[in-house]
């Protein structure tokens, strides 16, 4: 095993004074933030498909990003020499964990059974390398979308057949995520949903997904998987109409099928920016009902409009995110998972290192600004003044359910008018926590 980051050592906290890029400045694993540890809070993970297998391939052109290591290939030999340079990454970086897509780590084979043997063969290295490092598996989760069988869907395909496929495809991602002690398993729907309503029965389509994750649910209870189920809302792209919407259209879709007890979020930023919502919006809308499980850490770009899965590293962003999961306890099984890519630009293996040391700092900057506005209560007062009128008299007596319509007539009958709002004080409150920006 050779070393492929030659002249890239361990990456080490060294502090906010630090001029060394390949250091952490704020990112200090052990250093602990209203009790917990920063390495707790967050769970980093490294995604397999961008940082292993993404070449900066755009609409426009093919990949061009330098890996001396690589023969461009799908081989078996290629695939198992790149488990190598991802733990060779891992150990360096220090993230403890890291996620992959079957078809990111194994080819496939002429059919399903040679599939499912190139799977083995590299999940084998993979549970080595984990044993070895440490490191270990975030989530895993099937590409239900490269392969051509898949361009009407899969669980939504109007072919009953390719149902049939997802499903056994689905079954042996589950067997190797539980195989590699995953503490999570995702369903991103890539093409579950549709470009064109004349060809489109969406009842149909949606009952069959309602159907495919029922199925995933009843396998795992029964081999026993502990690992908490995830889906990853989407608005669009690469279907101009993606069934799992938002949080909100998942939260509605999960109850109709029954699926809201064994389904949490995985919530990405830049499909929440798609579906023109603020991350902040879908993480408090997932918080609210329960659901949130884990996140995509990744950012757009506010005037490209597409998913470029780009790092982040706008601190607004990472403490907004912060402020929520901080809220909701942290995320449990779940964790901060780079979901993102190098820019088509960003050619160098170094770059990889960059990236994710800028968004580990951007997300520790955030909770440590986090944690001081949570420590000085300001939220929190805004919130109980706010509020105030729900905690005693009128507004109690609603929330504990004893009134109707005819009773609150009555009293407002009796009242004549509402007593006056106070004002929002938007402005002074984006004044405030920009002085925690700092
Ligand atoms: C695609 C996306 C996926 C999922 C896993 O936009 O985010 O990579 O995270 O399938
Ligand atoms: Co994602």
């Amino acid at each position: 095993m050779g070393e492929y980051f030659s002249g890239i050592g361990k990456i080490r906290y060294e502090g906010p004074s630090s001029k060394n890029l390949l250091a952490f400045k704020h990112y200090n694993p052990d250093e602990s933030v209203e009790g917990k540890p920063m390495k707790e809070w967050f769970r980093f993970s490294v995604a397999w498909w961008h940082t292993i297998r993404g070449m900066g391939a755009d609409p426009f052109g093919p990949g061009c990003h330098v890996r001396p290591w690589e023969d461009g290939s799908d081989s078996m030999k290629m695939a198992l020499k790149r488990i190598d340079v991802a733990f060779e990454f891992f150990e360096k970086l220090g993230n403890p964990f890291y996620t992959f897509h079957d078809r990111d780590v194994a080819p496939e084979g002429e059919n399903l059974k040679e599939t499912n043997n190139n799977l083995d063969k590299a999940v084998a290295v993979l549970e080595k390398h984990q044993k070895r490092t440490g490191v270990r598996l975030l989530w895993g989760t099937a590409n239900l979308f490269s392969n051509k069988r898949y361009v009407h869907g899969a669980a939504t395909s109007p072919n009953a057949d390719v149902f049939a496929y997802a499903a056994a495809q689905v079954k042996k991602a589950i067997e190797v995520t539980k195989l590699l002690g995953g503490e999570n398993y995702v369903f991103w729907g890539g093409r579950e949903g549709y470009q064109c309503l004349y060809n489109t029965d969406m009842k149909r389509e949606m009952d069959h997904l309602g159907r495919f994750l029922s199925m995933a649910a009843d396998f795992a209870e029964k081999i026993g998987f502990k690992g908490q189920f995830l889906i990853e809302p989407k608005p669009h792209e690469p279907t101009k109409h993606q069934y799992d919407t938002d949080a909100a259209a998942c939260l509605a879709f999960l109850q109709k099928y029954g699926l809201e007890k064994r389904f949490k979020l995985n919530i990405e930023t830049n499909h929440a920016t798609l579906a023109r919502h603020e991350m902040f919006h879908e993480l408090e809308f997932a918080r609210a009902n329960g659901i949130l499980g884990s996140i995509d850490a990744n950012r757009g770009d506010m005037l490209l409009g597409w998913d470029t899965d780009q790092f982040p590293t706008d601190i607004y962003l990472t403490t907004q995110v912060m402020l929520s999961i901080m809220a909701n306890g942290g995320l449990g099984k779940g964790g901060v998972n780079f979901d993102a890519k190098l820019r088509r630009e960003s050619f160098e293996p170094a770059d990889l290192f960059h990236a994710h040391i800028g968004g580990m700092d951007a997300f520790a900057r955030g909770l440590k600004i986090a944690a001081a506005i949570r420590r000085d209560g300001t939220l929190r007062k805004i919130l109980a003044e706010r509020y105030a009128s729900w905690e005693s008299g009128i507004g109690a007596e609603i929330e504990a359910g004893k009134h109707s319509f005819e009773s609150l007539e009555k009293y407002m009958l009796k009242k004549g008018d509402a007593a006056p709002n106070a004002s929002g004080r938007q402005e002074m409150i984006e004044n405030l926590i920009n002085e925690y920006i700092r």
